[in-house]
């Protein structure tokens, strides 16, 4: 694994950046808030994709410092943002934890430090969680996620259709948010079956307002796609149509814009 080694004095070395890439209102067309996603531009190899080095980082282990790190940053960022951009006071940063940072035993209290030296309230964060995370052990991911909400944070359900999951349990998870998987919403414009993902799409964003979930859509690619998902009443859109992710400079010069 020289890759491991490598990651470990990338850690040391600060070779990792967070980029954020917008969430956008699809009903005001302001920016909601960012996702945070992780880049590392190593000495040694370059520039090396998270799709990569997320894998290795989680058999190794070293998914717990990144993560904090990760955590930390994108806090940092967030108070930052509020207190430069106060005519955006909903902000919110949406940060991706990885299955191994689900079953830290002391998950909620390393995330009330990092919330307490970031001087922010939970609710400026937002976690996002796959299906499959939840699954391996139902109730103690309930309790996990109920003590995040505790700290007052909002959850996210991740790539939503396309884990392993059970919809009989899906009015358990205290989660606030859906993400519609970006596969079904490439798909919509599927030359053979766009409007069997279409529907797959209504329903997704039906479910989750029928249980009081507000719906993101992600990988929205074209003006197609944001028309139909308008249409089918969901309310954050996130893709390339919009922005890619973005260098903090590159996000705080688009937030400059808006206010
Ligand atoms: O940003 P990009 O599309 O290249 O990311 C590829 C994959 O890596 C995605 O599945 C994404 O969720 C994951 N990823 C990106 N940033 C983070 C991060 O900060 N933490 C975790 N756990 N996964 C991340
Ligand atoms: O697994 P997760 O949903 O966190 O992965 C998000 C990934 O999707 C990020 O790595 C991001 O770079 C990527 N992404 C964001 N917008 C788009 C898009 O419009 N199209 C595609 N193909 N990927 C996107
Ligand atoms: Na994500
Ligand atoms: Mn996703």
């Amino acid at each position: 694994w020289h890759l491991e080694t490598d990651l470990r004095l990338g850690l040391q070395q600060k070779e990792f950046q967070l980029y954020y890439q917008p969430i956008i209102s699809l009903k005001t067309g302001r920016i909601a808030g960012f996702e945070a996603l992780v880049r590392w531009n190593s000495k040694t190899r370059g520039f090396v994709s998270p799709g990569a080095f997320i894998p290795v980082a989680e058999e190794t282990g070293l998914i717990v410092r990144l993560g904090e790190w990760i955590l930390t940053e994108a806090c940092r960022q967030i108070r930052e943002w509020h207190e430069r951009f106060p005519r955006n006071p909903a902000l919110i940063m949406s940060v991706n934890l990885s299955g191994r940072q689900f079953s830290e035993p002391n998950l909620v209290k390393q995330i009330k430090t990092i919330l307490d030296s970031a001087g922010i309230e939970g609710d400026r964060l937002k976690l996002e969680i796959t299906e499959s995370m939840m699954m391996n052990n139902v109730e103690e991911a309930i309790t996990l996620l109920n003590g995040l909400k505790e700290l007052g944070l909002r959850l996210s359900i991740d790539d939503f259709g396309t884990g392993y999951s059970s919809l009989s349990y899906l009015h358990r998870f205290p989660v606030d948010t859906l993400k519609v998987d970006k596969s079904f919403v490439e798909r919509m414009e599927d030359v053979k079956d766009s409007d069997k993902y279409i529907s797959i799409v209504q329903t997704i964003i039906s479910l989750g307002h029928n249980l009081n979930l507000d719906v993101i859509a992600e990988g929205i690619e074209t003006e197609g796609q944001m028309k139909v998902l308008e249409f089918l009443d969901c309310e954050y859109g996130q893709g390339y149509l919009f922005s890619r992710p973005l260098s903090s400079e590159n996000a705080e010069a688009l937030l400059a814009k808006e206010n």
